[in-house]
């Protein structure tokens, strides 16, 4: 039975869910406390396909866990430039 099932990943939905996830990193500044963390988390996170926002704020990496059909690169900074910060990559 699985014989093709790495074909079928693209259309399988749920079931293809974990390995059709990716992960996106965003550098932005602006950020200095939870307060910024829970803004982006609630701005990206709110973007159709995320599964998880993740800010370090040491270094300013914003990590998006996402569908692999997107968003793209351009919808998460401009979901962190919404949230008032600002997208360095
Ligand atoms: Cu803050």
């Amino acid at each position: 039975m699985d014989c093709c099932s790495d074909k079928h990943e693209g259309h399988m939905g749920k079931m293809g869910a974990q390995a059709a996830e990716v992960t996106t990193q965003v550098k932005a500044t602006g950020m200095s406390c939870q307060h910024c963390v829970m803004a982006i988390k609630k701005s990206v996170g709110s973007l159709p396909g995320v599964k998880d926002v993740a800010v370090d704020l040491a270094t300013g990496v914003v990590t998006v866990k996402h569908a692999a059909s997107g968003p793209d690169r351009d919808a998460i900074r401009a979901a962190i430039r919404e949230a008032g910060y600002e997208p360095q990559d």
